[in-house]
Formats: structure tokens, C-alpha cells, sequence
């Protein structure tokens, strides 16, 4: 297979042995191309109010931008590999992490289909956080409603566009509340 490029966010709310989640989210963008991935780009660190709010301590956030010799669930394999190296746990779902590494988009594609993604997108919030999909949906169903993941991603790929709204990542920014972008502050 030729080279995809992928779109990844960056999360982690808890130290891990690379230290702080700054650290850890660095420690991971450099370990990438080790395993096969380049890094076309990396978006400043932020900090993140928790989401839900109250339910942990802040968040530090970031997207990167990737090139991939591989299909999509072959680089979720290898991110869920990253995880696990920092140590990740998965005690309770949307709990506390060491770091958490999404894939967000690949190129123009739907995944699995269009069907299963408009019922992922449409779930309701208490079932989003009960439920975590089996199988890779693309682009990642919160994408868009969600300021720690548009901020950062729109340092890397502004002009990318989600092939169901047809809006680019800088449209999809705008359409927050400003509240919400607010509150995601760049570390550096
Ligand atoms: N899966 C399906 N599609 C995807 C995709 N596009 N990317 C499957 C990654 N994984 C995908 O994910 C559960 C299952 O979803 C996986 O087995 C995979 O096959 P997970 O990473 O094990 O579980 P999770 O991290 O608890 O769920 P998820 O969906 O990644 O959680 P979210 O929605 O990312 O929420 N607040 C702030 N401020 N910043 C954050 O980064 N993150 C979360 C996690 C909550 N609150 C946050 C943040
Ligand atoms: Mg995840």
C-alpha cells in the first residue's frame, strides 16, 4: 500500500515514567518514526479543562500530522502499542490517562461505512461514555464538537475538510463557542 496521510489527536491527564503528560506527549511524537510513521506535523501543547468537567485533573492536548505506509487499523495497532509503552491503563472509560491517542482522520475516508458512522456521531452524551466502539470509525465521531481536539489539530491541518459536513477544520473551529476555545491555552 503507498503512503497515507493520517490526522491523530494527543491527550494525557496523568504522569507517566516519561514524566509529566507534556513529557509523555513529546516522548510519543518521538517515537513515531521509529515505528514506521513520519511526523509532517506537530501542533503546540495545550492545557485542558477535564471533559466531562470535574471528573479529573486538566488535560494536556495536541494533533499531529501523519504519513503512513499502512491502513487505518494498522496505525491504530501502533498507537495502541504507544499507549501501552506509556503505560496506559484503561480502568474507566473517558478516566484519567497516561496518554490517549485517537486517530482522527484518514484522508477522505469513512470508515466503516456511512451509516455506522451518522450512528456513532448521533449518539447521546450518557451513551458515549458508556459504550466505545469495537471496530474503527473514521473520521473520529467528536471530532467536531470538541476544542481540545480543533485547536490543536487546526495548528496542522487548518484546511483539512471532513468528508460528512464538508466543513474544513478552521469552519469546524469557528462553529464552537468561544467559551470553549478559551479555555484551551497554549503551553508554549
Ligand atoms: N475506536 C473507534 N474509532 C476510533 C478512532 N477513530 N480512534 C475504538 C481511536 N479509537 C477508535 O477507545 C475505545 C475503542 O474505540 C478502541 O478500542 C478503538 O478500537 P479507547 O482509546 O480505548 O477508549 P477511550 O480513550 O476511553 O475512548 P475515546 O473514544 O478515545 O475517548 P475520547 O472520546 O477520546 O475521550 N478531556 C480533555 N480535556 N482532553 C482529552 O483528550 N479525552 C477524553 C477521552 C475525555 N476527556 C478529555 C479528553
Ligand atoms: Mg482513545
Amino acid at each position: 500500500m503507498s503512503e497515507q496521510h493520517y490526522l491523530i489527536a494527543l491527550g494525557g491527564n496523568s504522569p507517566s515514567d516519561a514524566g509529566a503528560p507534556r513529557a509523555t506527549l513529546h516522548a510519543a511524537l518521538t517515537r513515531l518514526p521509529g515505528m514506521g510513521a513520519r511526523v509532517l506535523a506537530a501542533s503546540r501543547m495545550y492545557r485542558t479543562p477535564c471533559f466531562p468537567a470535574g471528573a479529573g485533573p486538566d488535560y494536556v492536548n495536541a494533533a499531529a500530522r501523519l504519513a503512513f505506509d499502512g491502513n487505518p487499523a494498522e496505525l491504530l495497532l501502533l498507537l495502541h502499542e504507544l499507549e501501552n509503552r506509556f503505560g496506559r491503563a484503561r480502568v474507566q472509560r473517558w478516566g484519567q490517562r497516561t496518554l490517549d491517542l485517537d486517530l482522527l482522520a484518514a484522508g477522505d475516508r469513512i470508515l466503516p461505512d456511512r451509516e455506522t458512522f451518522d450512528a456513532w456521531q448521533g449518539l447521546p452524551l450518557e451513551r458515549q461514555m458508556r459504550d466505545a466502539p469495537d471496530r474503527l470509525i473514521l473520521p473520529h465521531p467528536r471530532l467536531h464538537e470538541r476544542g481540545f481536539v480543533l485547536v490543536p489539530l487546526n495548528d496542522v491541518a487548518s484546511d483539512w475538510v471532513h468528508p460528512v459536513s464538508n466543513l474544513t477544520v478552521a469552519a469546524m473551529l469557528a462553529a464552537l463557542p468561544e467559551d470553549q476555545v478559551a479555555e484551551v491555552v497554549p503551553l508554549d
